[in-house]
């Protein structure tokens, strides 16, 4: 699917890349994203945090997760805002997405997401826009433009649960993006049961990316809305960390009902 014809008008006040996305990335990272290992329940907190989050640890992603609405409610809408890192060229071949969107974690057969990668190859650092509706391989394989210190908000509103729109927002421009997406199948209808602010290492070519060195990232104005027009904060979230061959990659902090910020360790 080419990019050019999936784009509404609005959408021309970004520029485009005609590239496409790193190869393999449009058609793993959703399906890889589902976090394995799952370490439940609280855990010691290291010194400088601040709550006593629950913490998980899994292979692929770092960040907060709202785990469950409230009795009786799903979850439609999840937004945060967030400063593209600018990476480093030298400290070799890494990469990584971060995003924010709904179901993907407990509820594991849908995901609404939309975020920005970034990623280095012998000493090319690329950044890209992306979004999708998940199930199989099914979505955009082209991607908006962007750039280190671009201060990007990601809204994801599922209208129905077939349904979704994808607004990023530049906001050291004021202009957004906007694009509606549907369920690309009835077995990936979304549940609302999950929102979340994530890095992810994400799957490309059957493995999963070496990790870069992001830095921190830290998601500012995050909140999820609900079927019953609450709004949640991150306070009960529940931190997902990346653990790999028993190494804990990522430093994950709640600051704020409205900030989550995520190192690479
Ligand atoms: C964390 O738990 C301890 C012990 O229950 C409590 O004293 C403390 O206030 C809690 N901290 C926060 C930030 O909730
Ligand atoms: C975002 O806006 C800034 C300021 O106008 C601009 O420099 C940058 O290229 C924009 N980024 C995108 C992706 O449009
Ligand atoms: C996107 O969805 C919204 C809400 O359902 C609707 O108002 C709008 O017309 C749709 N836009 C396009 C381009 O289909
Ligand atoms: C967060 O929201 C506040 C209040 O709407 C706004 O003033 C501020 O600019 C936002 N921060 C970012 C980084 O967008
Ligand atoms: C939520 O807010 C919308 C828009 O204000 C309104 O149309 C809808 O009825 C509200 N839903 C509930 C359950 O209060
Ligand atoms: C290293 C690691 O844990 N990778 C996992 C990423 O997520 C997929 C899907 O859950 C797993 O299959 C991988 O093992």
């Amino acid at each position: 699917m080419k990019f050019s014809n999936l784009l509404p008008c609005s959408a021309l006040i970004f520029s485009y890349a005609a590239r496409a996305l790193p190869r393999g990335f449009s058609d793993h990272v959703l399906r890889r994203s589902n976090p394995s290992s799952r370490i439940e329940g609280p855990q010691p907190q290291t010194a400088g945090t601040s709550s006593n989050a629950t913490i998980q640890y899994s292979g692929n992603w770092s960040g907060a997760v709202l785990v469950s609405p409230p009795t009786g409610e799903i979850f439609n809408s999840a937004v945060g805002t967030f400063t593209v890192p600018s990476m480093p060229s030298v400290n070799g071949n890494g990469a990584a997405a971060a995003w924010v969107g709904i179901d993907g974690d407990t509820f594991a057969t849908a995901i609404l997401q939309a975020g920005v990668f970034f990623s280095v190859t012998d000493q090319t650092v690329e950044y890209g826009a992306w979004y999708a509706f998940f199930s199989k391989n099914t979505y955009g394989s082209d991607y908006v433009q962007v750039s280190a210190g671009d201060v990007i908000t990601v809204n994801i509103d599922a209208s129905s649960n077939s349904e979704g729109i994808v607004t990023l927002t530049n906001e050291s421009a004021g202009k957004s993006f906007v694009i509606n997406l549907t369920s690309p199948t009835k077995l990936s209808y979304l549940g609302g049961q999950n929102a979340e602010w994530i890095i992810e290492d994400y799957t490309q070519n059957g493995g999963l990316v070496p990790l870069a060195n992001w830095g921190t990232v830290t998601f500012v104005n995050a909140s999820a809305s609900t079927s019953a027009n609450n709004t949640l904060g991150l306070e009960d979230a529940t931190i997902f960390d990346i653990e790999q061959y028993n190494d804990i990659m990522t430093y994950v902090t709640i600051d704020s009902d409205s900030s989550v910020s995520i190192s690479y360790a």
